[in-house]
Order: structure tokens, then sequence, then C-alpha cells
């Protein structure tokens, strides 16, 4: 096996070898990667973490020499990130940046602000398993939920301004360059693209099953090109964005329900601050799941939404362009769109990229943003209206 620290370098044992559940199960290296992580600790407990569908994340519970420590391992998919050492380097940069702007607090509340990333007995921020695996280690951040309950205002209010609060403290980064970790992430027409080859391929045989959702995709086509239009127009700038704002990916205070630290920094890299609008709505404008079976219960909620705006106004302050501002609404749309192609186009190539629990999983993920977008579309008039008044109320408004 080899395993090297500089970028672009594969890591030979495993090369060629998609890394999946039911290939190699990551539960089988916890031991051996805690070690390195943790040298000398002894591996008490450990069990699977959150609802990520890309890489796998587990909760470590180590005994240091007679001192529990608890420690988040997760290994990065490699099938989705193909350069796991520049995601790897991405994340220090960000992590050490959104630190120095953190210096004004106290040490134990910036701990719970920004993510600690653990350091091998060799000073690096990851390391390899046996099997030729990338794995990471964070500091566990206790008494801390993830995944606002989805229909709180208040507490889509604190994630939407934690997201927004993550891109200003950004705006000023300066070091090297953030590496692309996944190329054209949030080009939405490319991934109309990429569904349009899956239904002309149909590999899994499921195009005859799902015609009606394939049809609602492709009528939304022009959507596509809304926020891509904007930036290649040059009316919208790229900035050093989230890309994966879900919910899920903010940590709450377990008593004060106050945001702490932003989680699931991958796909940290240049992009749209409307894209990290955009998903921020699509995960947080609905109590319904992201795989609800049952469409009719999927409903964009104003007040909702009222909360996501006015929260992520308020953590982005003045950063955004009045025609950032103008196209919050609209962003909604967009990124719920983007999401529904992502999923059916992966139904349709057989679940070969996110992580699925049942059979249909990816149609019934698709079927729910189809039925959400509907819901923002119908909506479209109040939504804007919701959207400029926070903005006035932001005083970022006109
Ligand atoms: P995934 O890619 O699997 O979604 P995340 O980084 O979002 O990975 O982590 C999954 C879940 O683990 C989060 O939703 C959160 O509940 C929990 N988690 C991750 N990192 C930490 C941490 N440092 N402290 C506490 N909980 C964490
Ligand atoms: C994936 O890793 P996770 O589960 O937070 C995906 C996002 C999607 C999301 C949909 C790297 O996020 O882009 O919006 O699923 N991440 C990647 O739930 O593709
Ligand atoms: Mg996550």
């Amino acid at each position: 096996m080899e395993c090297r620290a500089s970028f672009g370098v594969m890591l030979t044992a495993a090369s060629g070898r998609v890394a999946r559940d039911g290939d190699v199960r990551p539960e089988t290296h916890l031991s051996e990667v805690a070690h390195a992580f943790a040298p000398g600790a002894a591996l008490r407990h450990a069990a699977r973490l959150g609802h990520g569908h890309i890489n796998d994340t587990f909760l470590v519970e180590l005994d240091r020499g007679g001192r529990g420590q608890r420690l988040v391992l997760q290994r990065l998919n490699r099938q989705v990130f193909a350069d796991p050492l520049a995601v790897m380097s991405n994340i220090e940069r960000v992590l050490d940046h959104l630190r120095r702007t953190l210096a004004g607090f106290a040490p134990e509340v910036r701990a719970r602000r920004v993510l600690t990333l653990v350091h091998t007995g060799e000073g690096s921020a990851w390391t390899c398993d046996s099997a030729g695996e990338v794995w990471r280690a964070y500091l566990f951040i206790e008494r801390a939920r993830s995944g606002a309950t989805a229909g709180v205002p208040a507490e889509a209010f604190q994630v939407a301004r934690a997201f927004g609060e993550f891109l200003r403290r950004l705006a000023d980064y300066d070091g090297p360059p953030l590496a692309v970790t996944i190329p054209a992430f949030h080009d939405t027409r490319r991934r109309v693209d990429a569904l349009v080859a899956a239904v002309a391929r149909d590999a899994a045989g499921r195009v005859a099953g799902c015609r009606k959702e394939i049809d609602l995709a492709l009528e939304q086509q022009p959507l596509a090109a809304v926020l891509l239009d904007l930036h290649e127009g040059g009316l919208v700038p790229e900035r050093i964005t989230h890309n994966d704002t879900k919910l899920d990916n903010v940590l709450l205070d377990e008593i004060t329900g106050e945001a702490l630290a932003v989680l699931d920094l991958d796909t940290v890299m240049p992009g749209m601050a409307l894209a990290d609008f955009g998903d921020l709505v699509r995960s947080g404008v609905t109590t319904a799941a992201e795989d609800e079976p049952d469409c009719s219960r999927v409903e964009a909620d104003p007040e909702l939404f009222a909360a996501l705006t006015a929260g992520f106004l308020d953590g982005v302050a003045k950063l955004l362009r009045p025609v950032e501002v103008e196209h919050l609404a609209v962003a909604g749309q967009v990124v719920t769109y983007e999401i529904a192609v992502r999923f059916l186009t992966d139904h349709l190539d057989g679940d070969t990229y996110f992580r699925i629990g049942r059979p249909g999983h990816n149609l019934d993920r698709a079927r729910t943003q189809l039925a959400l977008l509907r819901s923002l579309q119908r909506q479209q008039g109040a939504f804007r209206r919701i959207a400029a008044r926070s903005a006035i109320e932001a005083g970022v408004g006109s």
C-alpha cells in the first residue's frame, strides 16, 4: 500500500476499486484509524452518525489512559471526491481562516463554533486505512444536535444565519486558491445534460417506470439557466461557498438552540452564494423529509421561507449584491430542481452515487424535490415579496 501526502497522488492499494458499503466495510477499519489519530488509545465504542448520502461518518469513544474522548471519524468517498487530499487541504485552509476570524472568542466558545481537525501522530490531517481509503477526524462537539427541527422557524433562522455568516467570514479569505473538489458541482445545465444522457442509456432499465418524472424534469429545463446566466453575464460573482447547505449541516446548541459549527466542508470551493441559499431553501422550507414518499405532504411554507431569508441576510450582512438579493426566491427553485434532476439521474443509472436505504429511494427523493419545486413555483409571487421585505428589514433592500 502507498499513501502519500501530495495532491493528485492516488492511493495504490485500492486503486481502480470502488469503495462503498458491501465492498470494504468502513467499520472494519475503525480501530486502526482511531489509533492513527489517537495513538495508544483504546476504542470503546463506535456508531454511525448522521444521514449523509456520500461519506461514511462514525462517532467513536476512546479511552486515552483513563480519560474518555469522543471523535468523529469520516471515510471520504473516493468515487465522488477524485482527489481526497485536495479536499483535506481545502478544509484545513478554510478552518484555519474561520478560526482566525473567531479569534476574539474565548477558546471554549470558538471550539464549538468551528470544527477542529485532529492530526495523526505524524501531524497529518488525514490517514489511510490498510485498504488505502482516506479518513479524517474531528473533535466531537458535545451537547449539540444537527438538523434543525423541520418546521421550526427559529431554528431555520439559526441555520440560515450560520450559512450566511460562513460566506461572510470567508469573503476575505486570502490563502492559496481552493481546489475545485467536484467540477461543475452546481452547473444545473450540465446536471440536465447528465439526465438526458442517463435516459438515453437506460442503464438500469428504469426509464419506462419513471416517464412522468422525466417529462416533468425536462419541462422545467429553462430553470437550469437562471443562476448560470447571471454568473456568466458577470452579474453575480464567484465567492467561496459551502455548496451543501442542508439543515443537517449545521450544529445547534442542545440547550439554547443557537447555531454552532457549520459541518460537511468537502464541497467548500468557489461557487455562487445563491446556490448556497437555494439549497438551504430546498432543505429548510418544508416540514417534509427529503425522501417523503407521500408527495401530497410536500409544501413550501412561507413562514419558514421568511425565517430562512431573514437568517441568511443577517448572517451574510451586506456582502450580497442587489442582484443576488433579488434572486433569492428563484434560487430555491433552481437548486430544488437541480437536486431533483440529480436524484432522478442516479435512479436511472442504478443508484451509483447517492447512498440508498430502500429500493426506489432516489426516485422517491426526486419526486419529493419535484413536488417541492411545484409548491415553490405556485407561491413564487408571495416568496418574492417575502424576500424583498426581509431585504428591507436587513437594510439591503430597495
Ligand atoms: P456526512 O457527509 O455523513 O453528512 P457530516 O460531516 O455532515 O457528514 O456529519 C454527519 C453528522 O455527524 C452531522 O449531521 C452531525 O450530526 C454529526 N457530526 C459531524 N461532525 C460533528 C462534530 N464535530 N461534532 C458533533 N457532531 C458532528
Ligand atoms: C449529498 O453528503 P451529503 O449527504 O451532505 C450531496 C449534495 C446533495 C445532498 C442531497 C458531495 O450531500 O450535493 O444536495 O446529498 N453531496 C455531494 O441530500 O454530492
Ligand atoms: Mg452532512
